[in-house]
Formats: C-alpha cells, structure tokens, sequence
C-alpha cells in the first residue's frame, strides 16, 4: 500500500531572529543578528497506516449495516452513534500527515477496543426461547411440538426454523428435551 512507502523528506525554513552576544567576561550585549535564516532537511519518520486504514474500513462496513432496534441481531439505539465517535476519532489521525506510529497504534488500539464493545452489544436470542417474548414456558414447547420432525429441507423451515434450538437442521426430540430442561431448572 502507498501508507507504508516512506513520506518524503521535507525542508524546514528556520529563521533567526535575535541573539545575544556574550564578551566571555560576564556581561552580555544585546545584539541584533543579521536576517539570516537556513534551512534543516528532516527525514520524515516512517509511519504505516494501513493496520489502522484496514480496521477504519471493516468497523465503517459494520457500522453500515449494523440496525438499531430491540430485535435480535439489532443493536441498541445509542450504540451507532458510540461506534461512529470512535471511528471519527481513527480517521482523524489517518489524515493526520503529522500523526506519529504511537499515535497510529494508539488509534488501532482504541478503535478495535470500541468495535469489542460494540459487538458486544448485539441483541442475542435466547436459546430455547422459541417464541422470542423473553421466557422460557410451555408457548416454546408447544410451538416445537407443532413443528415436531421439519427438517431444513422442508419448505415450512424458514418459518420454524427457529424451533430447531441446538440447530442440526432437524426438530426433534433433543429440541423438546432441551426446552424441557429449561423449564425444569
Ligand atoms: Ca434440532
């Protein structure tokens, strides 16, 4: 990638403006140098962006399709808004050319950090909870029972699939036996 060939290096102007001469007898005169002014060529450091450049886009392409809501899979409102402050943040020391290889690491840091949490945040179902309304009774039971011995090749499957609750493609038994524990406890 082009962010790890070195930046060029660059003239710095520096200009002296006053000085003070000094007799080597314990007093000093104030003088006034003559404009005079020279020029100092720093290398630029090489700094790699492209770790921090990677991870500003995978976290921009979470972001993007991540949906608010109370749903599975949603996110909860407030969170996007969180994620986008730290992406911000990243691609600010991005398109800093000043921005030091601390910095750069600094920014991968903090961003992977706020990506974690916001991951995080990401509304789960709950195993066994077939019908979705947060408990585990009987409803999820009856409603495997009606979709007792579906498999995933059976056209009604997108619509029960989520009676198959440890996902083997198949309601049976072991799903009855699984909520059945649940309920149990
Ligand atoms: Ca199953």
């Amino acid at each position: 990638m082009a962010s790890q060939e070195p930046e060029p290096s660059r003239n710095w102007p520096i200009s002296v403006l006053s000085a003070k001469l000094s007799n080597n007898q314990n007093g000093q005169i104030e003088g006034t140098a003559a404009a005079a002014s020279l020029s100092v060529q720093v290398a630029a450091a090489t700094v790699n962006k492209s770790s921090l450049q990677t991870l500003i886009t995978t976290v921009q392409a979470a972001y993007s399709t991540a949906v608010e809501g109370v749903q599975n899979g949603q996110y909860p409102v407030g969170s996007k808004a969180i994620l986008n402050t730290a992406i911000a943040a990243a691609s600010t020391v991005v398109s800093d050319t000043a921005a030091s290889q601390q910095q750069i690491d600094a920014a991968v840091l903090e961003l992977n950090q706020a990506f974690t949490a916001f991951q995080g945040t990401k509304l789960q179902a709950t195993p066994g909870d077939v019908s979705g309304n947060g408990i585990i009774n009987v409803g999820d039971v009856g409603i495997v029972s009606s979709a007792y011995g579906l498999t995933s090749s059976s056209p009604e499957w997108s619509t029960y699939s989520q009676a198959d609750v440890n996902n083997d493609g198949v309601i049976n038994d072991l799903d009855l036996a699984f909520i059945a524990n649940l309920i149990l406890k």
